[in-house]
């Protein structure tokens, strides 16, 4: 099974996501300024975005959530990692597609502001910061209640919402306003796979 990007990268979901299941993997390091000049990558992914999936058999997956519930429920059938039910295997989807289209966007503005990779004016920060505000809270408040996501056990659906807000850190974005949201992350991201 060949993951291509970088570990710096959003690769870097997918590369812990396979560190968890213990599978072993080709890591194609395509870096994310040269995703266009490489061959290799663009017949896996005509989008040219890492990361992707190949397998040996010839199957391709692109989207980093995607590619993460696929391995868990591929190879984590035996683990705690992939969904239990139709239930769990639908909360995990929803978490997914909500760290997605909630979180990702507003964070990564900030991240590359905070980076300097791509300053934002200061009504662009409040707006990322805004947007931030209401779905954080509403992660903060189910994490009061529990210790993980889904199903009382760290799972996929952890990883992938934990794998997107990991940025919180280099945007410097405070969480300390939301404990259970930054005590969670914390136990997530002290994981020895998502560290590998
Ligand atoms: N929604 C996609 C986003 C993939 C994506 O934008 N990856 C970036 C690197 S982190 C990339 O390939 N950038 C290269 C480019 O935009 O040319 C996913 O989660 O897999």
């Amino acid at each position: 099974m060949k993951i291509y990007g970088i570990p710096q990268s959003r690769a870097g979901r997918c590369l812990w996501m396979a560190r968890e299941l213990g599978l072993e993997h080709e890591n194609v390091p395509v870096h994310f300024r040269a995703t266009r000049e490489s061959p290799e990558l663009v017949k896996v992914n005509p989008n040219a975005r890492i990361p992707a999936l190949e397998e040996p058999g010839g199957f391709t997956l692109h989207e980093s959530m995607a590619i993460n519930l696929y391995l868990a429920k591929k190879h984590g059938a035996a683990t705690p990692l992939a969904p239990a039910s139709l239930e769990e295997d639908a909360l995990a989807t929803q978490w997914s597609f909500w760290v997605m289209t909630e979180i990702e966007k507003p964070l990564l503005t900030l991240l590359m502001n905070t980076l300097g990779m791509s300053p934002a004016t200061p009504d662009a920060v409040a707006k990322a910061e805004a947007d931030l505000a209401r779905p954080l809270d509403v992660l903060e408040a189910h994490l009061a209640g529990q210790d993980w996501l889904v199903g009382g056990r760290f799972t996929v659906a952890d990883l992938n919402v934990a794998s997107v807000l990991a940025w919180a850190r280099g945007a410097k974005l405070d969480l300390s306003a939301r404990p259970h949201v930054e005590a969670w992350l914390k136990r997530c991201l002290g994981r020895p796979a998502f560290k590998g």
